[in-house]
């Protein structure tokens, strides 16, 4: 026998799990080799694009399309009325709504599409715009949630009967023409009892901003109809192209199989992707009409005006604890703002999503939970943005909830967590509001977190800040931001999670081609997470083949098994299991013909890194290269040829990451200008798969955060007029704004996830926004804050300065 290398460099050859394995997909993008939907080019391919309404709620009156009609190179108008007798004017929404897909009658929000106008390219598409003429009658606007709920003013007609009665939605009875749904969770009336006999309550009204994931690359597809096949392509920017595909059958009535969907290279997601919008609809009606492929891709202003926004949350909290600090209940009301229709991109039973997960890491034995959806006139989403389905809203709340009672109890904030963290010893544990926790160990976490950073120091240094500022020596103001979050990924279980009535399972398809390469296709697609590396050093653990010689392909729905998509860091937890149970039926097979080959019996070879060996005799074995060319060229008995596995995976449960952040900030407050002095971040998201992908993970979402917490906005005013639709007015962090990131981490594998993985792509945001937003409150604690609202802007901040009359 030759010479051997040895396990650990066998081990290192595989950049199996573990390693940071350098990213595959980069070669490609870094070189402009990416393959986005606006690269795609077709003969004869036409452009779409939109007439949008100028008005937040207007009645339209009529729409004259003649004049544009006539610019060269405009080939047709749509507007509602050619989509309606397809039944294609309005199209479901994710949440049990309808939305119009052409303003059908009236427009509710500012930027809503009213006609589309299909044209040889876009520039023509541009000048058709400028001419079509739409006679508007304005209505009262409303986008404030609270008087949408007591105004006369009815937005949505379409859900109020003729004699004036309200019929339930899809989540229950409603009780005015712009209540969307009231949905609970908990125990209200001892919950009420708990904070009403309480030795301390604090009590906070909040006000989670509305904010958009503003991706790098917006919206788009290409539609292309086959007329002589029957067939259906529709490139896209989806999230979810399986559903997409269901979806686009269900409401045009082609059959599934003759639609092709294919999300090719994602520009960044962020959850913006996941719904369905009508420019999708209006390219493939264009071009079954036309015969011709159809372009639609949004411009920026679109992106921001238009397509999934992200919270809109206003929240009002009680807790409640004994004077030792022991938290004994949580009380949460939210009215959320959807906008003119409820497209929220949620789990169907999940109206507010994971938002009843906002016990957050604590044991808190009663807890009560209530979420009002509201129409206004504002742009339809809520759900993305990195937030786990509103586990964003329900960590902010929670950690700011802590902080103000913290300073009721006029204690420290880490203190008061650390007394009331659920206790490793007591996971599985079941919350208040019904998740089970998987698995956890957050004191290690945030013991770890506060010695690294030198809490104690810290806070002493805080201290003597404040004298100096009180004895002016200074004008600056130190904030210490602390959070600790536990997130809810992987949805999930197909018995309480669906899209759309499609269980949300995952799954993952193995080939193992005769030279010991693979290629595995899963049910997923990644926007930027880099699934292309590290499903295939799932997979080389697995399997032991090595990453290099596996092929990760996701998005095509004619070749990728049915999966439910990427979206609430599901992909690690759902299509991560299929791929590790793929893998292992590969492995059980190999098994079988690794002991034919070695003439022993299936249970005399056991798996080592690369090969099957025989028990006790390690110089004899097959290496699973050597078994994957037997699979195609020897016929064993018993055995099939060939060597592939399917797996979907349907999820026990969700699996619950968590991590202990801290922020060091200083503020002027005569400028209000923060500057981030320190910022660190411990994940756990169990078994880690690739770190320097995880920590490409926790950057990218903390620089999310950030720009969240200290700024971005999508801002109404009272006319409905979107304040923030451009760059100009939004605010995007670049290099410049963005400190430094110390990343950390601990390692508390899921229990029942085949290799002990969870989350991480949202954890950052969920966690990194209340850290942020905490660092400024905590500045002006010394001086009397208790909460002001995000974004915490330098103008924001100077006014709560000013107002704490720090600048008299
Ligand atoms: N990972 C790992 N070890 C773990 C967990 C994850 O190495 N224990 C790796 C994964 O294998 C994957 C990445 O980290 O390569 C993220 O995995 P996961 O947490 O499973 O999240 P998803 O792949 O499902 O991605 C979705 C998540 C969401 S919901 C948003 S929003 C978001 C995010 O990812 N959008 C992103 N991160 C993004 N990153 C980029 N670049 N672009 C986006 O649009
Ligand atoms: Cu909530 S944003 Mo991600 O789930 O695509």
């Amino acid at each position: 026998m030759k010479d051997e290398i040895t396990r650990e460099e066998r081990v290192d050859n595989l950049k199996g799990m573990g390693c940071s394995r350098k990213r595959v997909e980069d070669a490609r993008f870094t070189q402009g080799k990416g393959n986005y939907v606006d690269d795609i080019k077709l003969d004869g391919m036409l452009f779409g694009d939109f007439v949008r309404s100028p008005y937040a709620h207007a009645r339209i009156k009529s729409i004259d399309t003649t004049a544009a009609l006539e610019v060269p190179g405009v080939l047709a108008v749509l507007t509602a009325a050619d989509l309606e007798p397809l039944g294609l004017h309005w199209m479901p929404t994710l949440a049990g709504d309808k939305q119009m897909v052409l303003a059908d009658g009236k427009v509710l929000f500012q930027g809503q599409e009213v006609a589309y106008v299909v044209a040889e390219d876009r520039y023509a598409a541009a000048d058709g715009i400028e001419l079509v003429e739409v006679e508007y009658e304005e209505l009262p606007v409303i986008v404030n949630p609270f008087e949408s709920l007591k105004s006369d003013v009815v937005l949505r007609e379409d859900l109020v009967a003729e004699d004036g009665s309200i019929p339930d939605g899809a989540h229950g009875p409603r009780k005015h023409p712009n209540h969307i749904f009231t949905w609970d969770a908990g125990d209200k009336d001892p919950t009420e009892e708990v904070i009403a006999n309480a030795e301390v309550v604090a009590e906070e009204t909040m006000y989670y901003h509305r904010t958009h994931p503003c991706p790098l690359e917006t919206c788009g597809c290409v539609a292309s109809m086959d007329k002589v096949n029957g067939k259906l392509t529709l490139w896209g920017t989806f999230q979810a192209p399986h559903a997409i595909r269901t979806v686009v059958s269900l409401i045009s009535g082609i059959e599934e199989h003759n639609i092709r969907v294919i999300s090719p290279d994602i520009g960044g997601g962020f959850g913006n992707k996941v719904g369905a919008y009508p420019g999708y609809v209006c390219s493939v009606v264009a071009s079954i009409v036309t015969g011709k492929p159809v372009k639609w891709i949004e411009d920026r202003m679109d992106n921001l005006m238009t397509t999934a926004f992200a919270r809109d949350y206003h929240m009002t909290g009680k807790i409640s604890a004994t004077k030792e600090g022991k938290i004994t209940g949580l009380h949460c009301h939210v009215t959320a703002d959807h906008g003119g229709f409820d497209a929220c991109a949620d789990p169907t039973k999940f109206p507010a999503g994971f938002m009843n997960i906002c016990t957050g890491s604590y044991d808190i034995p009663t807890a009560y939970l209530e979420v009002e959806g509201v129409y206004t006139n504002k742009a339809p989403g809520g759900v993305s943005y990195r937030c786990s389905f509103r586990v964003t809203e329900a960590v902010y709340f929670i950690e700011r909830m802590i902080e103000v009672l913290a300073i009721e109890l006029n204690m420290d904030a880490a203190e008061l967590r650390r007394i009331n963290f659920i206790k490793k010893e007591q996971f599985p544990y079941t919350a208040a509001l019904g998740w089970e926790y998987d698995s956890g160990d957050y004191h290690t976490a945030w013991d770890k977190a506060l010695k690294t950073v030198d809490y104690d120091g810290l806070r002493t240094e805080q201290a003597q800040r404040v004298e100096d500022f009180k004895a002016g020596k200074t004008r600056k103001l130190m904030g210490i931001g602390l959070s600790f979050f536990t997130e809810i990924v992987g949805a999930g279980p197909v018995k309480n999670c669906d899209i759309l009535g499609l269980g949300m399972f995952d799954s993952c398809e193995i080939r193992i081609h005769p030279t010991g390469s693979a290629i595995a296709r899963l049910g997923t697609i990644s926007q930027g997470q880099g699934h292309a590396t590290t499903f295939a050093q799932i997979l080389a653990s697995e399997i032991g083949l090595p990453a290099d010689s596996i092929t990760i392909e996701e998005g095509d729905t004619d070749t990728a098994p049915y999966g439910l998509g990427t979206y609430g860091s599901r992909s690690t937890p759902v299509a991560g299991a299929a791929t590790a149970m793929a893998g292992r039926k590969i492995r059980a097979k190999a098994q079988m013909i690794a002991a034919y080959l070695l003439e022993v019996h299936d249970n005399d070879v056991e798996f080592d890194v690369d090969r099957f060996v025989v028990k006790g005799a390690p110089e004899k074995f097959k290496t699973m290269k050597e078994i994957a060319f037997a699979a195609y060229n020897q016929a064993i008995p018993g055995i099939e040829p060939g060597l592939e596995a399917v797996s979907y995976y349907d999820p026990p449960n969700m699996t619950y990451p968590f991590g202990a952040y801290v922020c060091v900030m200083d503020i002027d407050v005569d400028t209000g200008v923060t500057e981030i002095r320190r910022f660190y971040a411990l994940d756990d998201c169990g078994t880690r798969i690739n770190p320097m992908i995880i920590e490409g993970q926790v950057h990218g979402g903390l620089t999310e955060a950030l720009a969240v917490a200290l700024g971005q906005e999508i801002a109404y005013d009272d006319m409905g007029n979107v304040k923030t639709g451009t760059l100009m007015d939004f605010f995007l962090p670049t290099a410049w704004e963005v400190p430094n990131y110390e990343t950390d981490f601990t390692v508390t594998p899921s229990p029942h996830h085949p290799i002990g993985a969870k989350g991480v792509g949202e954890s950052p945001h969920v966690g990194g926004v209340p850290c942020f937003s905490n660092a400024v409150q905590d500045a002006f604690r010394p001086f009397g804050n208790r909460h002001t609202n995000m974004p915490h802007d330098h103008w924001r901040i100077w006014r709560t300065a000013n107002e704490l009359g720090l600048h008299d």
